[in-house]
């Protein structure tokens, strides 16, 4: 079924779009507490095939890691809204997860991801966000500046301190089961969480066809996950989409990931 008119116009408008129980409760459940093993078993190296942030506990490559998370990426309700911003040919970009700390008082700067201006062809990034658990304004909601998705601008250019209070910025708060999905060249960041409790979310990051993977899959997924994929899985992955070779030839993406 096509997402309602309405929710496009927010998405095209606004450049972010919260979809409360877009996750049910015993998926939300599923996916938290595989993601709590893997945080265990992985420990210092918790997020290695990405970054370290300060103050977070992160996990990457997750495409790998489960079929959970293989089978969210390719949920058709989602893509419907990432095709919508980024047109039909779409790829995995990266699979990821950010759990800030409890009283962790660090604010995320304000930013695009991967940096990403649009292009002549328009929008080539769009992240979508699973809240596990309910975020507050105490908590670490994300922040956002409706409509900067056009600006045409990055905020660490144009903003004396993108990890200041931004005049214009609002707040996503939302229940355990809300999914936002951001078109990514909208300026957002995570905000302290002041409480007793880790706030946690899963990334599902997506790319325009004709721009690199934020981490490129191929390099990254198993044999033995490669080989349990299903074909819809693969193409989204780009595993058989030679450009997504040649793109992925830059340094950055071979050492690890796009920032
Ligand atoms: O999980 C969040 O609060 C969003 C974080 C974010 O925007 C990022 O890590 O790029």
């Amino acid at each position: 079924m096509d997402p309602p008119q309405e929710h496009l116009k927010q998405l095209d408008e606004v450049g972010c779009l919260a979809l409360p129980g877009f996750c049910d409760p015993d998926t939300t459940r599923r996916i938290t507490e595989r993601l709590e093993e893997l945080y265990e078993s992985e420990g210092e190296q918790a997020g290695s095939e990405f970054r370290p942030e300060e103050g977070c506990r992160r996990l990457a490559n997750l495409a790998d890691k489960d079929p959970l998370f293989r089978e969210l990426m390719v949920r058709d309700d989602l893509l419907a809204y990432i095709r919508h911003v980024l047109g039909p040919g779409i790829k995995l970009s990266s699979l990821n997860a950010r759990s800030i700390n409890a009283g962790c008082r660090r604010t995320q700067p304000l930013h695009a991801d991967m940096s990403a201006l649009p292009d002549n062809d328009g929008y080539w990034v769009c992240n979508s966000l699973w809240m596990l658990d309910d975020f507050t304004a105490e908590n670490g909601a994300v922040r956002y500046v409706p409509g900067t998705h056009l600006s045409g601008q990055l905020p660490a250019d144009v903003l004396a301190n993108p990890e200041a209070d931004h005049p214009d910025q609002k707040l996503v708060t939302g229940r355990a089961g809300t999914v936002l999905v951001m078109n990514a060249h909208l300026w957002h960041g995570g905000l302290p969480n002041l409480t007793e409790n880790p706030r946690r979310a899963l990334h599902i990051f997506f790319a325009r066809s004709d721009h690199p993977q934020q981490q490129y899959q191929k390099r990254l997924l198993r044999g033995e996950t490669q080989a349990a994929l299903t074909p819809l899985q693969r193409k989204i992955l780009a595993l058989d989409d030679p450009l997504n070779d040649v793109l992925s030839r830059d340094p950055a993406v071979r050492s690890g990931f796009l920032k």
